[in-house]
């Protein structure tokens, strides 16, 4: 598929972002979002492995969908191992509603990070409504490749900073929770465990 990037045509890029916008082709699929697993997924925490030169036809299908998934969410990143797929993949916009700015990171890795550290409340779509402060390094520099093969490297601050360590951490089945201590992280897991069994008890 010809495209921007993010594996889809500028125009439908526009639509599936910004949720089938008023004018479009009623014709047009309605990209099916991936249902996002819930710890305790194993998948989550096991390390997820490197794309290949084959994986291409599986991303440019994956990629717009865990857009769709992640818009609909709604988030400002999701990893591949959050969707079921054992891939070193994730999709990151931070500002969805205003001006789409999506990226996909193919192989990310963490080049550098700042001595000094920035503190932010963390969510994450693994772990529906459990919120903590996480402190991580406030700038980092990151190198990924995107879906037409070419290498980027970037410098991060502030929430974009947290995203993108937030998202490679999901590829190395590192959540947020194991940046707290023993007591918070086993607070957030007891708090999941029980909704879960009153959700199955119905
Ligand atoms: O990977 C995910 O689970 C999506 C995360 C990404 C994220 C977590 C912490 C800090 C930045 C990004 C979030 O659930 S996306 C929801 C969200 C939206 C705005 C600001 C922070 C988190
Ligand atoms: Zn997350």
């Amino acid at each position: 598929m010809q495209g921007d990037g993010a594996g889809v045509d500028p125009v439908g890029r526009h639509r599936y972002i910004a949720g089938m916008a008023a004018d479009a082709d009623p014709a047009l699929p309605i990209l099916p979002t991936l249902p996002i697993l819930v710890v305790p997924e194993p998948l989550l925490k096991a390390r997820a492995r490197r794309v290949q030169p084959g994986d291409g036809a599986l991303i440019r299908d994956l990629v717009p969908r865990m857009f769709a998934t992640m818009y609909q969410a709604p988030g400002i990143g999701l990893a591949a191992p959050q969707v079921g797929v054992d891939l070193r993949l994730a999709v990151v916009d931070l500002m969805p509603g205003e001006k789409p700015a999506p990226l996909v990171l193919i192989n990310p890795e963490i080049l550098a990070v700042s001595e000094e550290t920035a503190t932010r409340e963390e969510g994450c779509l693994s772990l529906p409504g459990q919120y903590a402060d996480v402190t991580r390094p406030a700038r980092v520099k990151l190198r990924y490749v995107d879906p037409e093969g070419a290498g980027h490297e970037i410098e991060a601050e502030g929430l974009f900073a947290a995203c993108l360590q937030h998202e490679v951490d999901h590829l190395d089945g590192v959540l947020f929770v194991d940046h707290l201590s023993p007591l918070k992280r086993n607070m957030i897991l007891r708090r999941l465990a029980k909704e879960r069994r009153l959700k199955e008890a119905g």
